[in-house]
């Protein structure tokens, strides 16, 4: 009788402490979209991020990824997590900016000089700030991810000086920053969502896209391009945004899980990344592609060329983002 009532009292003391816990973290499953393919370095991340929270979780969530836009393209998604119908997308900022015109700022080309830069400008608070007013479109921003800084492909020649862009019909993302930077570099630019990109570029319909050499790798644009050039002009991150409706009927223990395992799986994604890229590049040069450095010079004249995009755009983008940006970097580098 007496260990009969102790073994009780102990049950009872174990459901006690385990249930205020248990209360808090419900069965979840979390669908994640992406438009990168599953041999990109966002698939690292999610991996992390799926440990991450099994791990929190004591397996209570899933975390199912879908690649190469099979669920949309990253504004379809984002569209969808703002009406509740999807939990998370990992997206460019590029074609969001109709949502938040600040976003804007992260296509200013030759904006930042390295990914260090890139990580201090995102991971404090200026990505904060940005974060926040995302907030007010019914996502929340979990973390910034690396897609990395951008290179230009074609079909037509090296490009090694401003004049090559000439009459090239480049892709760009659905933004006006990448828009009117290419037109003004002399290119025939398209705006066009990725998913539709590899098919444009076999077809004919464009001779050229920019992306990192992961992106050119992992989604087979050698095998549609023959010239690559190192251009490095614009550094876009990716963004792992949560549906906001969603996000509000997770318990406060659950919103945090969201943000640390986005947090870790950041670090493992920009570290694949960065390991990769150079991997990538040397891989596409294996499959046939041609592969050249522009002469600094080339490159500052292209830089001028542009610089007028910054003041073109500063309004829609805000001044006080862009001067906010500018005073950040300047700050950094003074360090
Ligand atoms: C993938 C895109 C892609 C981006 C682009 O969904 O559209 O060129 O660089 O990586 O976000």
């Amino acid at each position: 009788m007496k260990t009969l009532a102790k073994f009780g009292l102990a049950t009872v003391l174990a459901a006690g402490v385990a249930m205020p816990a248990a209360a808090e973290i419900s069965n979840r499953t979390i669908t994640v979209s992406n438009g990168v393919s599953e041999t990109h370095p966002v698939a690292d991340g999610v991996a992390a991020m799926r440990e991450c929270m099994t791990e929190r979780t004591g397996g209570a969530w899933t975390l199912n990824a879908f690649w190469s836009s099979s669920l949309g393209d990253d504004l379809q998604a984002t569209q969808a997590l703002r009406s509740g119908t999807q939990e998370m997308v990992i997206t460019s900022t590029s074609p969001l900016v109709g949502l938040e015109p600040s976003l804007g700022v992260f296509d200013l080309p030759f904006l930042f000089a390295d990914a260090q830069e890139a990580d201090a400008i995102l991971d404090g608070p200026f990505g904060q700030m940005i974060s926040d007013r995302l907030r007010e479109t019914g996502v929340v921003n979990l973390a910034y991810w690396e897609n990395g800084f951008r290179n230009l492909t074609n079909s037509l020649r090296p490009v090694t000086s401003l004049d090559d862009f000439d009459g090239m019909r480049v892709r760009v993302m659905q933004n006006n920053i990448f828009l009117d930077t290419f037109q003004t570099l002399g290119a025939n630019a398209l705006p066009m969502a990725f998913g539709e990109v590899f098919t444009a570029l076999e077809t004919g319909t464009i001779d050229a896209q920019e992306n990192p050499f992961v992106t050119i790798h992992t989604s087979q644009f050698y095998q549609v391009q023959d010239y690559v050039s190192a251009t490095r002009h614009a550094y876009t991150p990716f963004m792992v945004l949560f549906s906001g409706p969603i996000f509000g009927t997770y318990s406060e223990q659950e919103q945090q899980i969201l943000f640390d395992c986005a947090v870790i799986g950041r670090d493992v994604q920009r570290a694949v990344s960065r390991a990769l890229s150079g991997d990538s590049l040397t891989a596409i040069q294996a499959e046939g592609m041609n592969f050249n450095e522009l002469e600094t010079a080339e490159l500052e004249r292209i830089r001028e060329a542009v610089a007028a995009v910054y003041d073109r755009h500063a309004e829609t983008i805000g001044e006080d983002v862009v001067e906010g940006i500018r005073t950040a970097l300047a700050e950094l580098r003074s360090n």
